[in-house]
C-alpha cells in the first residue's frame, strides 16, 4: 500500500469504528431483515402494522419469532394489505406510542398514498424499506424504483448500505421523527437481498439503559386519545391554508437538515460508528468520482481503491440521508471533481437521468465555480449485480470525460443487452384450441321446475383425456394441491377460457419469462386489483362483440384464479366486481396462508394455527384469530352462484364449476372457494392430500355447499353419512396444528371446535330452509 493510499484511508468517512462507544454491545451475525427487527426488539416499538412482501417480509417474521419467545411485547398487526398496514400505522402512531413497518416494492406504492397524510400531519413512525423493483413485469429483486416513489412525500429518508446500518439508523429514526422541530415519519431503505438478506458482523446492544437514555420518552404530541383537548385531525383544507401547510411541512424537513447530524452525532457517541449526511470515501484530492446509493456504493469502494493504486485520484460519493437531499454536502464534495458518473437504480423516465443524478446536477449547477462533467448511468435494475467491473466502467467514462474535458454520452443505460435478436420466443407446448377442450365433460340444464342448474358429469376416468390448459413443467412444490385443483377446474369448462391469475404461487411458478405454462390466454396484474381488471376485461369484450368488431361466436368465459391472500388484499375491488355483476368467475385457491412468500398467516389461515407471522412458542399459540369466511361475504353480495369446493372431492368441484361457467356466461358473478393441499407449508407429507382434505370436511371445518340464487345446499353432509369427527381429527395430521393437541393448547382446540359447530349449523338451518 502506498504512503497516499493509507492517508486516504485514514481520511475515509466510511462508517466505521471511530470512537470507544458508550453503551455495550455484543457481535452477531445478521442480515439486514433481521437487523431491522433486532432493532426494533430494542427500541421497543407499541405497534407494528405490515404486510408480507418480498424481500422485507423476514422483519414481520423474525419479530413474530421474537414475540413466540416473550423477547419483546410490540403489538404485530397483519393488515388486509400495504394500504391496510399504512392506516394500522397511521392510526397507531396517531395514539402517541412508537410505531414501525417494513415493505417494499409494490407495497411500498400500494400505501404510497398514506405517506403524505402521515408526512402533512406531522405524525412520526418508522418505515423499513427493503427495496426492491417495481413492477411490471413482476420483478422480486432488488432496485430503487420503489424508495425513489417516496421521495415527494414528505418523510425523512436514510440510507442504510449494510445491516450494521440498518440496525444503527433505526434508533436514529425514532430520534429524528420525534425531534419538536421535525415531527415527520422517517424510512429506511435498505437494498432488497444484498442488505436485507446478506448476513453481515453487526454489533447489537448489549446494554439497552443507554439506548433508552439515547431515545428518551416520544415527546408528547396532539392524540385523538387525550379526550380532556379534543383536536380536528385532518381537517378539510383549501387555499389559502394548504399551501402554509405545506410551507411547514418544508420547514420541518429543513429543520430535519440541522438534526439528523446532531443525532448522528450522538449515535456515534453511543455505538462508536459515524454516519456522515454524505458518506465521502477518497474524496480529499479526488479528481472524478461515482456516486451511487447503498450497497453498489461499497463495491465502487473496492474498485477506487484499486484504481488509487494504480496512481488514479478517484473516490466514491454516497448519501446516508436522501431527504433533506444533502445539496451542500455535494456542492463542497464536487467542487474540485473534475468529472463524476451518477448511477441511478431506477430512471425517471423521460429526464435524462435517475432521481439522484437529477437532484446531485441540480446542486452543483447552483455553483457558480463547478465544473464538474456528469455522466448520468441507469444500472442494476432488477436485481442485476453491480461488480467491480461495473464500477470500474464508470469510472473510466468518468476519467475519459475528465481528461478529454466532455461527455460523450451524458445518459445511458449500464449492463442492458439488445437479447437475441431474430431468435423469437421459445417454442414450448401450442396454444390449445377451444374445440379440443370443449368434449362435453358436464353437461348442463336448468331444472324448470327449481330455477336451478342440473350437471351431468362423464365418469373421471374420461377426464384423463382431456389434454390440460395448463402444460407440464410448471415449478410446483411436489404435492401441490394448487394443479390438481386447476386441472378439475379446467376439466369441467368448455370453450375458450381467458385466465387472469392473481400473484402467488400458481402464478408464480407458471410464467417464469420467457416460459409459460399456459396454452391459453392468461393476464397478470397487482393482486390489489385484479377483480377490477377482469372486470374490465369483461365489459370490453361485450362491448366489442356488440359493435361487431369481435364475433360473438368466440364465446369467451372469463376466469380470476385467486389464493386465500389474494382474496384478503384483493377483497375491496373483488366485492366492488362482484356487486356490478359482471360475467365471470373468481375462483379462489385456499390453502391457508400467503404461501409463494413464506407462508405468513392470511385472513383465511384457522385459529391457532402456526405460520411465519403466527408464531408458535411460549408467548405466543398461533393465529390469534378465525379464518375468513370469504364465501359467506360473497354470498352477501347475492351473486347467482357461490360454491365451496376442495381437490379432494373432484366430482362434486367439477359439477361447480361446470355450473359457475354457465352462471359466468349467462346472468353474472361467479364466486368458488376450493380447499387445497399445501405440504410445505402444511407440513405434512407429499402424498398426504386426500386424508388430510378429508379429516377438514369430515370435521365441519371447511363444509362442501353452493349458493344459488340465495339457496344455500349442502353437498356434503358428515352427520348424515355418520362421518363427522371433531377438529382435532384434523389438527393432528399437520405438522402446523401439531402444537395444539398440548394440553396448554386445549382451550384453543375448544374454540376452533365451538366456532366451526356454530358456522356449520348456520350453514345446516340455512340448508334446511326453503328461503334461505
Ligand atoms: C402489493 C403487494 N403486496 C405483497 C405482495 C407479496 N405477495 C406476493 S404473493 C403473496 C401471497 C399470496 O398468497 P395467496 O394469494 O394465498 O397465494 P399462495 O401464495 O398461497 O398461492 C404476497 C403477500 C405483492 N406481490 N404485492
Ligand atoms: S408452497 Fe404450497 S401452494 Fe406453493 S407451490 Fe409449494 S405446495 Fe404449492
Ligand atoms: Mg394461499
Amino acid at each position: 500500500m502506498t504512503g497516499e493510499t493509507m492517508t486516504a484511508l485514514a481520511t475515509a468517512t466510511r462508517a466505521t469504528d471511530v470512537a470507544a462507544p458508550a453503551a455495550r454491545q455484543k457481535l452477531e451475525f445478521r442480515s439486514g431483515n433481521e437487523a431491522a427487527a433486532l432493532a426494533a426488539r430494542d427500541i421497543g416499538f407499541h405497534v407494528m402494522g405490515y404486510f408480507p412482501i418480498t424481500p422485507s417480509t423476514e422483519v414481520a417474521e423474525n419479530l413474530s419469532k421474537m414475540r413466540a419467545e416473550g423477547e419483546h411485547e410490540i403489538v404485530m398487526i397483519a393488515g388486509d394489505g400495504e394500504h391496510g398496514a399504512a392506516g394500522i400505522c397511521y392510526g397507531a402512531a396517531l395514539g402517541g406510542g412508537r410505531v414501525l413497518n417494513a415493505t417494499s416494492s409494490q407495497g411500498l406504492l400500494y400505501s404510497l398514498e398514506q405517506l403524505p397524510v402521515q408526512a402533512g400531519t406531522r405524525v412520526p413512525m418508522v418505515l423499513n424499506i427493503a427495496a426492491r423493483a417495481v413492477s411490471g413485469p413482476l420483478d422480486i429483486r432488488g432496485d430503487h424504483s420503489d424508495i425513489y416513489y417516496a421521495l415527494n412525500t414528505g418523510w425523512v429518508i436514510l440510507c442504510a448500505r449494510d445491516p450494521q446500518a440498518v440496525y444503527d439508523l433505526n434508533f436514529a429514526a425514532v430520534k429524528i421523527g420525534e425531534h419538536r422541530d421535525v415531527r415527520l415519519p422517517v424510512l429506511i431503505a435498505y437494498d432488497g437481498f444484498f442488505t436485507s438478506h446478506q448476513k453481515r458482523r453487526v454489533q447489537v446492544f448489549d446494554d439497552l439503559e443507554p439506548v433508552r437514555r439515547f431515545l428518551g420518552e416520544r415527546p408528547p404530541m396532539p392524540t385523538p386519545l387525550d379526550t380532556g383537548h379534543p383536536a380536528t385531525f385532518g381537517p378539510y383544507m383549501n387555499d389559502p391554508d394548504l399551501i402554509n401547510n405545506k410551507v411547514q411541512l418544508s420547514q420541518a424537513m429543513e429543520a430535519a437538515r440541522c438534526v439528523i447530524p446532531e443525532v448522528l452525532a450522538e449515535l456515534e457517541v453511543l455505538t462508536g460508528r459515524a454516519y456522515p449526511v454524505l458518506d465521502a470515501y477518497r474524496m480529499d484530492d479526488a479528481e472524478v468520482a461515482t456516486v451511487l446509493l447503498n450497497s453498489a456504493a461499497e463495491t465502487a469502494k473496492e474498485t477506487a481503491d484499486e484504481l488509487r493504486v494504480k496512481g488514479e485520484k478517484v473516490g466514491v460519493l454516497s448519501p446516508n440521508v436522501l431527504r433533506p437531499f444533502p445539496a451542500d454536502e455535494f456542492r463542497r464534495a464536487l467542487r474540485l471533481v473534475k468529472a463524476v458518473t451518477i448511477g441511478d437504480r431506477a430512471d425517471s423516465y423521460g429526464a435524462g437521468g435517475g432521481n439522484l443524478s437529477l437532484e446531485v446536477r441540480a446542486a452543483i449547477q447552483i455553483d457558480p465555480q463547478n465544473e464538474t462533467q456528469v455522466l448520468s448511468r441507469i444500472y442494476g435494475l432488477g436485481g442485476k449485480d453491480f461488480y467491480g467491473t461495473d464500477a470500474g466502467q464508470f469510472f473510466a467514462q468518468a476519467l475519459e470525460a475528465a481528461r478529454s474535458g466532455r461527455v460523450g454520452v451524458p445518459f445511458a443505460y449500464h449492463g442492458a443487452t439488445a437479447g437475441h435478436p431474430g431468435s423469437g420466443a421459445r417454442p414450448g407446448l401450442p396454444p390449445i384450441p377451444a374445440a379440443e377442450v370443449s368434449r362435453g365433460m358436464a353437461k348442463v340444464q336448468r331444472d324448470e321446475a327449481t330455477g336451478r342448474l342440473k350437471v351431468e358429469l362423464e365418469p373421471l376416468w374420461k377426464m384423463t383425456e382431456m389434454p390440460n390448459r395448463i402444460g407440464p413443467g410448471h415449478g410446483a412444490c411436489p404435492g401441490c394441491g394448487a394443479f390438481p385443483t386447476l386441472r378439475q377446474v379446467y376439466n369441467a369448462m368448455e370453450g375458450d377460457v381467458v385466465v387472469l391469475f392473481q400473484t402467488g404461487c400458481a402464478m408464480v411458478v407458471t410464467t417464469g419469462y420467457p416460459s409459460t405454462a399456459h396454452r391459453i390466454n392468461y393476464i397478470h396484474n397487482l393482486f390489489q386489483n385484479d377483480a377490477a381488471t377482469l372486470s374490465g376485461l369483461v365489459e370490453m369484450y361485450h362491448e366489442r362483440v356488440r359493435r361487431g368488431e369481435l364475433p360473438q361466436s368466440q364465446d369467451i368465459t372469463f376466469v380470476m384464479i385467486s389464493g386465500d391472500g389474494g382474496m384478503d388484499i384483493g377483497m375491496g375491488p373483488a366485492i366492488g366486481a362482484a356487486n356490478r355483476n359482471h360475467r365471470m368467475m373468481i375462483l379462489e385457491y385456499d390453502n391457508q396462508g400467503y404461501m409463494n412468500t413464506g407462508a405468513q398467516l392470511s385472513y383465511s389461515t384457522p385459529f391457532g394455527h402456526r405460520t411465519s407471522t403466527s408464531e408458535v412458542g411460549k408467548f405466543l399459540p398461533g393465529k390469534r384469530y378465525h379464518h375468513k369466511d370469504t364465501a359467506q361475504i360473497f354470498a352477501a353480495c347475492h351473486l347467482p352462484y357461490v360454491f365451496t369446493a376442495s381437490e379432494g372431492y373432484p366430482e362434486d368441484l367439477m359439477r361447480k364449476v361446470a355450473k359457475a361457467q354457465w352462471y359466468a356466461k349467462n346472468e353474472g358473478l361467479v364466486y368458488g372457494k376450493i380447499l387445497s393441499y399445501c405440504p410445505l407449508n402444511w407440513r405434512t407429507a407429499d402424498d398426504a392430500a386426500q386424508p388430510v382434505l378429508q379429516a377438514a370436511i369430515d370435521s365441519c371445518f371447511f363444509p362442501l355447499y353452493e349458493i344459488e340464487h340465495g339457496h344455500t345446499t349442502l353437498t356434503y353432509d358428515p352427520d348424515a353419512t355418520d362421518r363427522r369427527h371433531p377438529v382435532s381429527d384434523w389438527l393432528k395430521l399437520m405438522g402446523k396444528t401439531r402444537h395444539l393437541l398440548q394440553p396448554a393448547n386445549a382451550s384453543i382446540v375448544e374454540g376452533i371446535q365451538a366456532e366451526t359447530d356454530r358456522r356449520w349449523a348456520r350453514l345446516k338451518a340455512m340448508h334446511e330452509h326453503p328461503i334461505l
